[in-house]
Protein backbone atom coordinates (compact mmCIF):
# COMPACT_ATOMS: atom_id res chain seq x y z
CA UNK A 1 0.00 0.00 0.00
CA UNK A 2 3.05 2.32 1.31
CA UNK A 3 4.36 1.07 -2.13
CA UNK A 4 1.23 2.14 -4.25
CA UNK A 5 1.18 5.72 -2.43
CA UNK A 6 4.87 6.28 -3.45
CA UNK A 7 4.12 5.25 -6.67
CA UNK A 8 1.36 7.34 -7.52
CA UNK A 9 2.80 10.31 -6.06
CA UNK A 10 6.02 9.52 -8.36
CA UNK A 11 3.46 9.88 -11.05
CA UNK A 12 1.72 13.03 -10.20
CA UNK A 13 5.14 14.83 -10.01
CA UNK A 14 5.88 13.52 -13.53
CA UNK A 15 2.82 14.69 -15.12
CA UNK A 16 3.13 18.04 -13.36
CA UNK A 17 6.61 18.78 -14.58
CA UNK A 18 6.15 19.75 -17.78
CA UNK A 19 2.66 21.27 -16.95
CA UNK A 20 5.01 23.70 -14.48
CA UNK A 21 7.63 24.26 -17.16
CA UNK A 22 5.34 25.18 -19.70
CA UNK A 23 3.78 27.95 -17.57
CA UNK A 24 6.63 29.36 -16.25
CA UNK A 25 8.06 29.87 -19.89
CA UNK A 26 4.73 31.13 -20.31
CA UNK A 27 5.39 33.83 -17.34
CA UNK A 28 8.91 34.52 -18.68
CA UNK A 29 7.66 34.93 -22.06
CA UNK A 30 10.03 32.18 -23.12
CA UNK A 31 13.03 34.24 -21.92
CA UNK A 32 15.70 32.49 -20.02
CA UNK A 33 15.31 32.64 -16.20
CA UNK A 34 16.63 35.99 -14.73
CA UNK A 35 20.78 35.68 -14.75
CA UNK A 36 21.95 35.55 -10.79
CA UNK A 37 25.03 37.00 -11.70
CA UNK A 38 25.65 40.86 -10.71
CA UNK A 39 24.71 43.71 -13.03
CA UNK A 40 27.65 44.24 -15.36
CA UNK A 41 29.30 40.64 -15.06
CA UNK A 42 26.67 38.51 -16.88
CA UNK A 43 28.43 39.19 -20.74
CA UNK A 44 27.87 42.17 -22.91
CA UNK A 45 24.21 43.00 -24.60
CA UNK A 46 25.76 41.74 -28.46
CA UNK A 47 28.02 38.96 -27.25
CA UNK A 48 28.38 36.58 -30.07
CA UNK A 49 27.05 39.10 -32.56
CA UNK A 50 29.72 38.97 -35.00
CA UNK A 51 29.88 42.12 -37.97
CA UNK A 52 31.71 42.02 -41.08
CA UNK A 53 32.57 45.77 -41.03
CA UNK A 54 32.80 47.41 -44.53
CA UNK A 55 32.56 50.79 -43.03
CA UNK A 56 34.81 53.93 -43.62
CA UNK A 57 35.01 57.72 -43.06
CA UNK A 58 32.28 58.56 -40.28
CA UNK A 59 29.03 57.50 -40.68
CA UNK A 60 29.80 53.55 -40.37
CA UNK A 61 32.20 53.46 -38.44
CA UNK A 62 30.24 55.91 -35.64
CA UNK A 63 27.84 52.68 -36.19
CA UNK A 64 30.31 49.73 -35.62
CA UNK A 65 31.91 51.17 -32.76
CA UNK A 66 28.67 51.30 -30.87
CA UNK A 67 28.07 47.72 -31.74
CA UNK A 68 31.38 46.66 -30.75
CA UNK A 69 31.31 49.05 -27.11
CA UNK A 70 27.92 46.94 -26.70
CA UNK A 71 30.20 43.59 -27.50
CA UNK A 72 29.93 42.75 -30.66
CA UNK A 73 32.74 40.95 -32.61
CA UNK A 74 33.73 43.83 -35.06
CA UNK A 75 36.14 42.76 -37.55
CA UNK A 76 37.29 45.81 -39.90
CA UNK A 77 37.71 45.16 -43.89
CA UNK A 78 40.71 47.53 -44.99
CA UNK A 79 42.34 47.92 -48.21
CA UNK A 80 45.75 46.27 -47.93
CA UNK A 81 48.46 48.81 -47.62
CA UNK A 82 45.74 51.82 -47.46
CA UNK A 83 42.71 51.30 -44.75
CA UNK A 84 40.05 53.40 -44.07
CA UNK A 85 40.93 56.70 -45.39
CA UNK A 86 40.88 58.28 -42.36
CA UNK A 87 44.08 56.91 -41.36
CA UNK A 88 45.99 59.39 -42.90
CA UNK A 89 43.92 62.39 -42.64
CA UNK A 90 44.31 65.19 -40.61
CA UNK A 91 47.31 63.42 -38.73
CA UNK A 92 48.87 65.10 -35.84
CA UNK A 93 51.24 62.87 -34.81
CA UNK A 94 53.63 61.69 -37.69
CA UNK A 95 53.41 57.67 -37.97
CA UNK A 96 50.28 57.27 -36.23
CA UNK A 97 46.72 56.87 -37.18
CA UNK A 98 44.80 60.16 -37.02
CA UNK A 99 42.61 60.97 -34.11
CA UNK A 100 40.12 60.91 -36.67
CA UNK A 101 40.64 57.41 -37.26
CA UNK A 102 41.40 56.22 -33.81
CA UNK A 103 37.89 58.29 -31.94
CA UNK A 104 35.74 56.27 -34.43
CA UNK A 105 37.14 52.81 -34.38
CA UNK A 106 37.47 51.71 -30.83
CA UNK A 107 36.73 47.92 -29.97
CA UNK A 108 37.34 46.58 -33.35
CA UNK A 109 39.72 44.18 -35.27
CA UNK A 110 41.57 44.97 -38.83
CA UNK A 111 41.58 42.87 -41.35
CA UNK A 112 43.57 43.21 -44.51
CA UNK A 113 41.78 41.91 -47.78
CA UNK A 114 41.69 43.35 -51.59
CA UNK A 115 38.03 42.64 -52.13
CA UNK A 116 38.73 42.97 -56.02
CA UNK A 117 41.38 39.78 -55.96
CA UNK A 118 39.92 36.36 -56.64
CA UNK A 119 41.46 35.28 -53.22
CA UNK A 120 40.20 37.93 -51.35
CA UNK A 121 36.53 37.30 -52.79
CA UNK A 122 37.16 33.87 -51.85
CA UNK A 123 38.12 35.24 -47.99
CA UNK A 124 35.34 37.24 -48.01
CA UNK A 125 32.68 34.63 -48.43
CA UNK A 126 34.03 32.96 -45.57
CA UNK A 127 33.93 35.77 -43.90
CA UNK A 128 30.34 36.32 -45.02
CA UNK A 129 28.90 33.20 -43.90
CA UNK A 130 30.59 33.45 -40.13
CA UNK A 131 28.83 36.72 -39.36
CA UNK A 132 25.93 38.28 -38.64
CA UNK A 133 25.77 41.94 -39.79
CA UNK A 134 27.36 42.86 -43.19
CA UNK A 135 27.39 47.21 -42.36
CA UNK A 136 28.84 49.48 -44.84
CA UNK A 137 28.85 53.04 -46.48
CA UNK A 138 30.33 53.04 -49.61
CA UNK A 139 29.14 54.82 -52.49
CA UNK A 140 26.16 53.64 -54.41
CA UNK A 141 26.87 50.58 -56.19
CA UNK A 142 30.35 50.09 -54.95
CA UNK A 143 29.42 46.61 -53.04
CA UNK A 144 27.31 44.72 -56.12
CA UNK A 145 30.53 46.29 -57.97
CA UNK A 146 32.70 43.76 -55.97
CA UNK A 147 30.59 40.97 -56.26
CA UNK A 148 28.76 41.01 -53.20
CA UNK A 149 25.45 41.69 -54.12
CA UNK A 150 22.22 41.35 -51.58
CA UNK A 151 21.34 37.89 -53.31
CA UNK A 152 25.73 36.84 -53.24
CA UNK A 153 24.99 37.52 -49.85
CA UNK A 154 21.86 36.12 -48.84
CA UNK A 155 22.76 33.15 -50.88
CA UNK A 156 25.55 32.11 -49.12
CA UNK A 157 24.24 33.28 -45.58
CA UNK A 158 20.36 33.70 -45.12
CA UNK A 159 20.58 35.04 -41.69
CA UNK A 160 23.42 37.71 -42.89
CA UNK A 161 21.62 41.65 -42.06
CA UNK A 162 23.24 43.70 -44.56
CA UNK A 163 23.22 47.40 -43.29
CA UNK A 164 24.21 50.35 -45.57
CA UNK A 165 24.60 54.18 -45.25
CA UNK A 166 23.69 56.09 -48.37
CA UNK A 167 23.47 59.65 -49.13
CA UNK A 168 20.16 59.69 -50.27
CA UNK A 169 17.37 56.96 -50.43
CA UNK A 170 15.71 56.07 -54.17
CA UNK A 171 14.97 59.01 -55.82
CA UNK A 172 16.54 61.46 -58.38
CA UNK A 173 19.90 61.88 -56.26
CA UNK A 174 20.40 58.20 -55.35
CA UNK A 175 23.52 57.69 -57.31
CA UNK A 176 25.30 61.15 -55.58
CA UNK A 177 28.24 60.44 -53.09
CA UNK A 178 27.71 62.30 -49.68
CA UNK A 179 29.80 63.69 -47.20
CA UNK A 180 28.29 64.95 -43.75
CA UNK A 181 27.31 68.94 -44.67
CA UNK A 182 25.76 68.03 -48.16
CA UNK A 183 23.49 65.93 -45.83
CA UNK A 184 23.08 68.71 -43.68
CA UNK A 185 22.02 70.85 -46.09
CA UNK A 186 19.98 68.79 -47.76
CA UNK A 187 18.31 67.30 -44.83
CA UNK A 188 16.81 70.86 -44.09
CA UNK A 189 19.45 71.44 -41.14
CA UNK A 190 21.33 74.06 -42.79
CA UNK A 191 18.39 76.74 -43.95
CA UNK A 192 16.62 76.50 -40.46
CA UNK A 193 20.17 76.88 -38.57
CA UNK A 194 22.02 80.58 -38.61
CA UNK A 195 20.37 84.19 -38.80
CA UNK A 196 17.92 85.36 -40.52
CA UNK A 197 20.04 88.17 -42.33
CA UNK A 198 22.84 85.43 -43.26
CA UNK A 199 23.34 82.48 -44.95
CA UNK A 200 22.62 78.64 -43.88
CA UNK A 201 24.81 77.13 -41.88
CA UNK A 202 26.32 74.04 -41.10
CA UNK A 203 26.50 72.84 -37.27
CA UNK A 204 29.60 71.28 -35.20
CA UNK A 205 27.51 68.41 -33.99
CA UNK A 206 27.85 65.50 -37.22
CA UNK A 207 24.48 64.86 -37.28
CA UNK A 208 24.96 63.88 -41.20
CA UNK A 209 27.57 61.53 -40.37
CA UNK A 210 27.32 60.30 -36.68
CA UNK A 211 24.03 61.00 -36.38
CA UNK A 212 23.05 58.88 -39.43
CA UNK A 213 25.56 55.89 -37.84
CA UNK A 214 23.33 56.06 -34.84
CA UNK A 215 20.37 55.60 -37.01
CA UNK A 216 21.83 52.28 -38.47
CA UNK A 217 22.94 51.09 -35.40
CA UNK A 218 19.29 50.80 -34.16
CA UNK A 219 18.65 49.83 -37.21
CA UNK A 220 21.00 46.62 -37.03
CA UNK A 221 20.06 45.67 -33.74
CA UNK A 222 16.32 45.81 -34.56
CA UNK A 223 17.30 43.49 -37.10
CA UNK A 224 18.92 40.66 -35.05
CA UNK A 225 15.78 41.29 -33.18
CA UNK A 226 13.63 39.89 -35.68
CA UNK A 227 15.54 37.55 -36.94
CA UNK A 228 15.79 35.67 -33.30
CA UNK A 229 12.06 35.38 -34.79
CA UNK A 230 12.43 34.84 -38.26
CA UNK A 231 15.52 33.09 -38.41
CA UNK A 232 16.39 35.55 -41.46
CA UNK A 233 18.28 38.69 -42.06
CA UNK A 234 17.26 41.55 -44.13
CA UNK A 235 18.63 44.38 -45.74
CA UNK A 236 18.57 47.68 -43.43
CA UNK A 237 19.01 51.38 -44.89
CA UNK A 238 19.58 54.09 -43.64
CA UNK A 239 20.30 57.81 -46.04
CA UNK A 240 22.26 60.77 -44.66
CA UNK A 241 19.45 63.00 -46.03
CA UNK A 242 16.45 61.27 -44.30
CA UNK A 243 18.59 60.72 -40.25
CA UNK A 244 18.59 64.76 -40.98
CA UNK A 245 15.00 65.08 -41.38
CA UNK A 246 14.59 63.02 -38.63
CA UNK A 247 16.75 65.07 -36.21
CA UNK A 248 15.32 68.77 -37.60
CA UNK A 249 11.62 67.43 -37.60
CA UNK A 250 10.51 70.57 -35.68
CA UNK A 251 11.33 72.46 -38.27
CA UNK A 252 9.11 70.34 -40.74
CA UNK A 253 6.46 70.92 -37.82
CA UNK A 254 6.86 75.09 -38.13
CA UNK A 255 7.32 74.52 -42.23
CA UNK A 256 3.34 73.20 -41.49
CA UNK A 257 2.15 75.70 -38.80
CA UNK A 258 3.47 78.86 -41.20
CA UNK A 259 0.06 78.19 -42.92
CA UNK A 260 -1.91 79.09 -39.89
CA UNK A 261 -0.32 82.14 -38.76
CA UNK A 262 3.05 83.78 -38.02
CA UNK A 263 5.24 81.10 -35.75
CA UNK A 264 4.97 83.72 -32.72
CA UNK A 265 7.95 81.87 -30.50
CA UNK A 266 10.32 83.37 -33.10
CA UNK A 267 12.20 86.40 -32.50
CA UNK A 268 11.18 87.82 -35.95
CA UNK A 269 7.71 87.91 -34.89
CA UNK A 270 8.30 90.70 -32.00
CA UNK A 271 10.54 92.84 -34.77
CA UNK A 272 7.37 92.89 -36.78
CA UNK A 273 9.31 90.84 -39.82
CA UNK A 274 6.48 89.05 -41.77
CA UNK A 275 7.55 84.90 -42.35
CA UNK A 276 8.18 83.93 -45.68
CA UNK A 277 6.24 80.23 -47.26
CA UNK A 278 8.95 78.13 -45.65
CA UNK A 279 10.49 77.82 -42.05
CA UNK A 280 12.87 80.39 -41.47
CA UNK A 281 16.19 80.48 -39.97
CA UNK A 282 15.80 81.32 -36.20
CA UNK A 283 19.28 81.87 -34.72
CA UNK A 284 19.59 80.77 -31.27
CA UNK A 285 15.84 81.02 -30.58
CA UNK A 286 14.50 77.90 -28.50
CA UNK A 287 12.94 75.41 -30.49
CA UNK A 288 10.20 74.67 -28.61
CA UNK A 289 7.39 76.81 -27.01
CA UNK A 290 9.53 78.06 -24.06
CA UNK A 291 11.71 81.35 -25.55
CA UNK A 292 15.46 81.16 -25.07
CA UNK A 293 18.53 82.83 -26.33
CA UNK A 294 22.37 82.55 -25.96
CA UNK A 295 23.45 85.72 -23.58
CA UNK A 296 26.45 87.40 -22.81
CA UNK A 297 28.12 86.75 -19.56
CA UNK A 298 30.94 88.44 -17.76
CA UNK A 299 34.32 88.28 -19.82
CA UNK A 300 32.39 88.21 -23.46
CA UNK A 301 32.95 89.06 -25.95
CA UNK A 302 36.93 88.66 -25.66
CA UNK A 303 36.19 85.01 -24.15
CA UNK A 304 34.23 83.92 -27.38
CA UNK A 305 32.49 81.06 -24.61
CA UNK A 306 31.94 83.44 -22.21
CA UNK A 307 28.03 82.77 -22.77
CA UNK A 308 24.89 81.22 -21.42
CA UNK A 309 21.56 79.66 -22.69
CA UNK A 310 18.93 81.50 -21.00
CA UNK A 311 15.14 80.06 -21.16
CA UNK A 312 11.95 82.34 -19.72
CA UNK A 313 10.00 79.48 -18.84
CA UNK A 314 7.06 80.31 -17.89
CA UNK A 315 6.59 78.65 -14.23
CA UNK A 316 9.22 80.19 -13.77
CA UNK A 317 8.81 83.49 -14.56
CA UNK A 318 8.34 85.15 -11.21
CA UNK A 319 11.72 83.96 -10.24
CA UNK A 320 13.03 85.17 -13.02
CA UNK A 321 12.14 88.85 -12.84
CA UNK A 322 13.25 88.82 -8.95
CA UNK A 323 16.86 87.02 -10.29
CA UNK A 324 17.56 89.96 -12.93
CA UNK A 325 16.13 92.60 -10.52
CA UNK A 326 12.44 93.53 -12.24
CA UNK A 327 9.69 92.29 -9.46
CA UNK A 328 6.96 94.86 -11.15
CA UNK A 329 7.38 92.55 -14.25
CA UNK A 330 5.23 89.49 -11.86
CA UNK A 331 2.12 91.66 -12.18
CA UNK A 332 3.02 94.09 -15.14
CA UNK A 333 0.35 92.91 -17.58
CA UNK A 334 2.69 94.07 -20.34
CA UNK A 335 5.09 91.35 -19.16
CA UNK A 336 2.97 89.06 -16.90
CA UNK A 337 1.89 86.48 -19.70
CA UNK A 338 3.86 84.37 -22.10
CA UNK A 339 1.82 85.75 -24.86
CA UNK A 340 2.15 89.70 -23.70
CA UNK A 341 5.79 88.35 -23.69
CA UNK A 342 5.88 87.33 -27.26
CA UNK A 343 6.27 90.76 -28.89
CA UNK A 344 8.98 91.90 -26.01
CA UNK A 345 11.30 88.82 -26.54
CA UNK A 346 14.44 91.56 -27.81
CA UNK A 347 13.66 93.63 -24.94
CA UNK A 348 13.32 90.97 -22.42
CA UNK A 349 16.71 89.15 -23.15
CA UNK A 350 18.22 92.72 -23.27
CA UNK A 351 17.57 93.33 -19.85
CA UNK A 352 18.70 89.81 -18.34
CA UNK A 353 21.84 90.14 -20.50
CA UNK A 354 22.30 93.22 -18.53
CA UNK A 355 22.34 90.69 -15.12
CA UNK A 356 23.93 87.35 -16.92
CA UNK A 357 27.17 90.07 -18.22
CA UNK A 358 27.23 90.59 -14.46
CA UNK A 359 28.44 86.87 -13.46
CA UNK A 360 30.61 84.26 -15.11
CA UNK A 361 28.73 81.41 -17.18
CA UNK A 362 29.22 79.21 -14.01
CA UNK A 363 27.94 82.09 -11.50
CA UNK A 364 24.86 82.60 -13.40
CA UNK A 365 24.73 78.60 -13.84
CA UNK A 366 25.03 78.24 -9.62
CA UNK A 367 22.03 80.93 -9.30
CA UNK A 368 19.50 80.30 -11.87
CA UNK A 369 19.70 76.77 -11.10
CA UNK A 370 18.53 77.70 -7.43
CA UNK A 371 15.37 78.40 -9.23
CA UNK A 372 15.10 75.60 -11.22
CA UNK A 373 15.40 78.36 -14.03
CA UNK A 374 16.38 76.43 -17.42
CA UNK A 375 19.50 77.57 -18.27
CA UNK A 376 23.20 75.99 -19.48
CA UNK A 377 26.70 77.71 -19.76
CA UNK A 378 28.42 77.63 -23.49
CA UNK A 379 31.09 75.03 -23.21
CA UNK A 380 34.40 74.91 -24.93
CA UNK A 381 35.67 71.85 -25.88
CA UNK A 382 38.75 72.63 -23.62
CA UNK A 383 36.73 72.47 -20.89
CA UNK A 384 34.25 69.82 -21.68
CA UNK A 385 37.94 67.43 -21.87
CA UNK A 386 39.12 68.52 -18.78
CA UNK A 387 35.48 68.17 -16.88
CA UNK A 388 36.02 65.68 -14.37
CA UNK A 389 32.43 64.51 -14.09
CA UNK A 390 32.50 63.46 -17.94
CA UNK A 391 35.58 61.17 -16.69
CA UNK A 392 33.85 59.57 -14.27
CA UNK A 393 31.17 58.31 -16.24
CA UNK A 394 33.36 57.12 -19.27
CA UNK A 395 32.03 59.51 -21.97
CA UNK A 396 35.43 61.31 -21.87
CA UNK A 397 37.90 58.78 -21.45
CA UNK A 398 41.63 58.44 -21.84
CA UNK A 399 42.96 55.76 -24.40
CA UNK A 400 46.60 54.56 -24.81
CA UNK A 401 47.85 54.02 -28.38
CA UNK A 402 51.34 52.23 -28.97
CA UNK A 403 52.07 54.71 -31.61
CA UNK A 404 50.65 57.98 -30.42
CA UNK A 405 50.66 57.75 -26.84
CA UNK A 406 47.50 58.81 -24.97
CA UNK A 407 44.49 60.26 -26.34
CA UNK A 408 41.36 61.31 -25.11
CA UNK A 409 38.09 60.22 -26.74
CA UNK A 410 34.14 60.32 -26.16
CA UNK A 411 33.06 56.65 -24.80
CA UNK A 412 30.05 55.14 -25.16
CA UNK A 413 27.46 57.64 -24.13
CA UNK A 414 24.61 54.85 -23.64
CA UNK A 415 24.83 53.62 -20.74
CA UNK A 416 23.41 50.05 -19.69
CA UNK A 417 23.70 48.59 -16.26
CA UNK A 418 24.40 45.07 -17.30
CA UNK A 419 26.65 45.65 -20.13
CA UNK A 420 29.55 48.01 -19.10
CA UNK A 421 31.40 49.61 -22.04
CA UNK A 422 35.29 49.36 -21.89
CA UNK A 423 36.73 51.45 -24.34
CA UNK A 424 39.77 49.83 -26.33
CA UNK A 425 42.39 51.58 -28.64
CA UNK A 426 41.63 51.70 -32.22
CA UNK A 427 43.24 48.74 -34.11
CA UNK A 428 46.68 49.15 -36.55
CA UNK A 429 45.63 48.16 -39.99
CA UNK A 430 45.67 44.47 -40.54
CA UNK A 431 46.45 44.04 -36.89
CA UNK A 432 44.06 41.04 -36.79
CA UNK A 433 44.46 39.22 -40.03
CA UNK A 434 46.14 36.17 -39.09
CA UNK A 435 44.43 35.55 -36.31
CA UNK A 436 41.21 36.41 -37.98
CA UNK A 437 42.59 34.10 -40.91
CA UNK A 438 43.19 31.48 -38.00
CA UNK A 439 40.49 31.57 -35.68
CA UNK A 440 37.62 32.90 -37.10
CA UNK A 441 37.95 31.23 -40.49
CA UNK A 442 39.66 28.18 -39.65
CA UNK A 443 43.01 28.42 -42.43
CA UNK A 444 45.38 26.53 -41.63
CA UNK A 445 49.29 27.35 -41.98
CA UNK A 446 49.83 26.47 -45.45
CA UNK A 447 47.04 27.93 -46.08
CA UNK A 448 47.11 31.43 -44.44
CA UNK A 449 51.03 31.82 -45.99
CA UNK A 450 49.27 30.84 -49.47
CA UNK A 451 47.13 33.73 -48.92
CA UNK A 452 50.02 35.81 -47.75
CA UNK A 453 52.02 35.20 -51.43
CA UNK A 454 48.48 35.42 -53.70
CA UNK A 455 48.39 39.80 -52.86
CA UNK A 456 44.99 39.28 -51.66
CA UNK A 457 45.90 40.31 -48.16
CA UNK A 458 48.78 42.73 -48.56
CA UNK A 459 49.32 45.72 -50.40
CA UNK A 460 51.15 45.92 -53.99
CA UNK A 461 53.81 48.15 -53.44
CA UNK A 462 54.99 45.48 -50.71
CA UNK A 463 54.82 43.02 -52.54
CA UNK A 464 57.30 44.37 -55.40
CA UNK A 465 60.01 45.22 -52.45
CA UNK A 466 59.73 41.70 -50.74
CA UNK A 467 60.54 40.28 -54.62
N1 LIG B 1 39.64 46.28 -51.52
C1 LIG B 1 39.55 46.76 -52.80
N2 LIG B 1 38.80 47.84 -53.12
C2 LIG B 1 38.15 48.46 -52.10
C3 LIG B 1 38.22 48.03 -50.77
C4 LIG B 1 39.01 46.88 -50.49
N3 LIG B 1 39.13 46.39 -49.26
N4 LIG B 1 37.47 48.85 -50.01
C5 LIG B 1 36.96 49.77 -50.84
N5 LIG B 1 37.36 49.54 -52.10
C6 LIG B 1 37.00 50.27 -53.31
C7 LIG B 1 35.52 50.26 -53.59
O1 LIG B 1 35.13 49.03 -54.13
C8 LIG B 1 35.39 51.41 -54.58
O2 LIG B 1 35.74 50.97 -55.86
P1 LIG B 1 34.79 51.21 -57.16
O3 LIG B 1 34.57 52.68 -57.23
O4 LIG B 1 35.63 50.68 -58.26
O5 LIG B 1 33.54 50.47 -56.97
C9 LIG B 1 36.50 52.36 -54.11
O6 LIG B 1 37.27 51.65 -53.13
C10 LIG B 1 36.05 53.65 -53.51
O7 LIG B 1 34.95 53.49 -52.65
P2 LIG B 1 33.97 54.72 -52.41
O8 LIG B 1 33.46 55.21 -53.74
O9 LIG B 1 32.96 54.33 -51.41
O10 LIG B 1 34.95 55.80 -51.76
P3 LIG B 1 35.14 57.35 -52.12
O11 LIG B 1 36.28 57.79 -51.28
O12 LIG B 1 35.22 57.64 -53.56
O13 LIG B 1 33.78 58.02 -51.58
C11 LIG B 1 32.15 58.53 -49.90
C12 LIG B 1 33.61 58.23 -50.20
C13 LIG B 1 32.01 58.61 -48.38
C14 LIG B 1 31.73 59.85 -50.51
C15 LIG B 1 31.26 57.40 -50.45
O14 LIG B 1 31.74 56.18 -49.96
C16 LIG B 1 29.80 57.54 -50.09
O15 LIG B 1 29.07 58.35 -50.68
N6 LIG B 1 29.32 56.73 -49.13
C17 LIG B 1 27.92 56.71 -48.74
C18 LIG B 1 27.55 57.89 -47.92
C19 LIG B 1 28.41 58.03 -46.69
O16 LIG B 1 28.56 57.16 -45.88
N7 LIG B 1 28.94 59.24 -46.53
C20 LIG B 1 29.56 59.62 -45.28
C21 LIG B 1 30.97 59.53 -45.30
S1 LIG B 1 31.62 60.26 -43.86
O17 LIG B 1 31.55 61.90 -44.15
Amino acid sequence: MAKAKKKSKLKAVKTKKPAAKKAAAKKSNGLPSPSKKPFGQAGLALDGVRILDFTHVQSGPTCTQLLAWFGADVIKVERPGVGDITRGQLVDVKGADSLYFTMLNHNKRSITIDSKHKKGKEILDRLIKECDVLVENFAPGALDRMGLTWEHIHKLNPRMIVASVKGFGPGPYEDCKVYENVAQCTGGSASTTGFRDGPPLVTGAQIGDSGTGLHLALGIVTALYQRSRTGRGQKVLCAMQDGVLNLARVKLRDQQRLKHGPLTEYSQYGEGIPFGDATPRAGNDSGGGQPGRILKCKGAPQDPNAYIYFITQAPVWESICDVIGEPTWKTDPEFSTPKARLPKLNAIFERIERWTMTKTKFEAMDILNKYDIPCGPILSMKELAEDQSLRKTGTVVEVDHPKRGKYLSVGNPIKLSDSISKVKRSPLLGEHTDEILKDVLRYSAKEIADIKVSGAITAPEKKEKAA
